[in-house]
């Protein structure tokens, strides 16, 4: 797996970017003058008082341009965002559901991963490293109504860390999959558990991180969207119980009701974890 260890932050980085471009999502939004006025100002008024406080220099501003120029000729600007700003679009987002709690969706979520219907495996290498994983579980509404055919799309980093189509030297769909529940709503998917992840370190993100004397690590998690015809899409994560940065996560995207306690086999080899969704209606 050597070639996994060569990922470099701005290849990860400017993929991330072109995948976001692609998406025009949110392109007809209509704009509000006054809420753009609004919203501006707060923001450039949080920045200048940030100077004046602080009796920023002229020094400083200077490395602050070149750091901001140095996040887009590395394709980080998604990085950045869904790190320190997505969990508080998320929380304005999800705020009023009462299902499942949503985290953010993190930059390398890739829509359209090969279909299967559960039981089922995700797609992994012959020789895919890692602790077997049985993720397992219901699909219910608020009101317990089992979902069938519940649609649940899987993406994760594998046991050294890296995703697919973000790390070179992966096959395309490595870890990544859509599962359809039974007709109970209950789902059960075969994987690998995933390593902690690293924010890459060489670029603009893990300048700031390291210049600060932060970490740059993620928890280990399974990144997850569940959504059945009539019910609200959740998009959430899943941590493991007693791994490491759970509390000290850089995205602050974990949340206590979303850590998995899977049990293991008696021969400590295989891990079992049940997790049951619970979806608002639309
Ligand atoms: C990730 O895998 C992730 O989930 C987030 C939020 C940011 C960077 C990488
Ligand atoms: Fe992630």
């Amino acid at each position: 797996y050597e070639a996994e260890t060569t990922a470099k932050a701005a290849e990860s980085g400017n993929k991330a970017t072109e995948r976001f471009l692609q998406n025009t999502a949110f392109a007809n939004v209509q704009a509000d003058q006054a809420r753009i006025s609004r919203i501006a100002s707060r923001v450039i008024k949080a920045m200048n008082d940030a100077v004046i406080e602080e009796e920023v220099t002229y020094d400083e501003y200077n490395i602050l341009k070149a750091w901001l120029i140095k996040m887009g000729n590395d394709g980080e600007w998604p990085l950045f965002l869904d790190v320190w700003l997505e969990h508080s679009v998320e929380a304005v987002h999800n705020s009023a559901k009462k299902g499942t709690k949503g985290t953010i969706e993190g930059p390398y979520y890739v829509p359209n991963a090969p279909q299967q219907n559960t039981p089922a495996t995700i797609e992994m290498r012959a020789d895919e490293p890692g602790t077997p994983l049985k993720f397992h579980g219901n699909v219910t509404a608020v009101d317990g109504t089992p979902l069938k055919n519940a649609v649940i799309e899987l993406w994760h980093a594998d046991d050294l860390g890296f995703y697919s189509q973000y790390a070179p030297g992966l096959p395309e769909w490595n870890l990544r999959g859509t599962f359809i529940a039974d007709e109970n709503g209950y789902y059960e998917i075969h994987t690998v558990q995933p390593a902690p992840y690293q924010i890459p370190t060489e670029g603009a993100c893990g300048q700031l991180i390291s210049a600060a004397g932060w970490h740059a690590w993620r928890p280990a998690h399974l990144h997850i969207k569940v959504t059945a015809p009539g019910y609200d899409l959740i998009t959430t994560q899943l941590y493991f119980d007693g791994g490491d940065y759970l509390d000290s996560d850089v995205a602050g995207a974990v949340k206590p009701e979303l850590v998995l306690r899977p049990t293991l086999s008696a021969d400590g080899t295989n891990a079992d974890a049940k997790y049951d969704f619970v979806l608002d209606p639309a």
